[in-house]
């Protein structure tokens, strides 16, 4: 069973931001995760398109920038322009007027669409996106935070979305609140990647090495 391990670097320690970047990269880490806020889609400020681009120059790892912003129409080419061919942008539907107009910008640029929903969306209202995106990215907190609760009712929405994938063609990945126990039952039925921040990545203490090992030892 092949899945994938994302770094959250909101949770990194930017003080020594090129030396997670390398201990990530070495630790055998699949991608790094930026998230990217506005302040008004949610009411908080994580990292920016410098950060992002800082990042790229440090690393050839794939990225995947998850976008909380207000109307990302009005911005996407900004990001598209700094990542390379294959990097992922997820958007959320409810924050732009005209979704797949925005998603079409995410193609034509060369990377993956993807939509991230929040625990509150249901898969009902973004039914016809699902045909145009090949990641879902699902949220299991509110977005905007790290170190959140895992919220318990998404795990019918995880099941929902992946009796689907194979049909419409798209992944199913996790972001929030990413435990240990949460890979070892969810990627058996076939969610993708995990967003490890606060909950199992960062501030624990030991190796990014040593813990993505364990992870991947332990969910086999
Ligand atoms: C939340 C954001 C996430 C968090 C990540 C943190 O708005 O999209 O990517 O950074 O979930 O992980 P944790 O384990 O602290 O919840
Ligand atoms: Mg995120």
């Amino acid at each position: 069973m092949g899945f994938e391990l994302m770094a959250s670097m909101m949770c990194a320690d930017f003080r020594n931001l090129e030396q997670e970047v390398k201990k990530l990269d070495e630790g055998g880490i699949d991608s790094f995760h930026i998230d990217i806020m506005d302040g008004r889609y949610v009411p908080n400020y994580a990292m920016s398109l410098n950060d992002l681009r800082c990042i790229r120059s440090l690393t050839d790892t794939p990225m995947d920038v998850h976008l909380m912003v207000e109307h990302p129409n009005n911005t996407v080419q900004l990001f598209a322009d700094s990542l390379n061919p294959g990097d992922t942008i997820y958007i959320h539907p409810e924050a732009e007027y005209h979704p797949s107009t925005t998603l079409q910008k995410v193609i034509d640029a060369d990377l993956i669409p993807g939509i991230a929903i929040n625990p509150g969306t249901s898969v009902e209202t973004i039914y016809e996106m699902l045909r145009i995106v090949k990641k879902v990215l699902v949220m299991s907190v509110n977005p905007g935070n790290a170190g959140q609760m895992y919220r318990p009712y998404v795990g019918d929405k995880y099941k929902k979305l992946l009796s689907m994938k194979e049909e419409m063609d798209f992944e199913v990945y996790w972001d929030g609140a990413c435990t240990l126990d949460k890979i070892q039952q969810f990627a058996p039925m076939g969610v993708k990647g995990f967003v490890l921040g606060t909950s199992l990545l960062f501030g624990q203490g030991k190796p990014y090495g040593e813990i993505l090992r364990n992870i991947r030892e332990e969910v086999r």
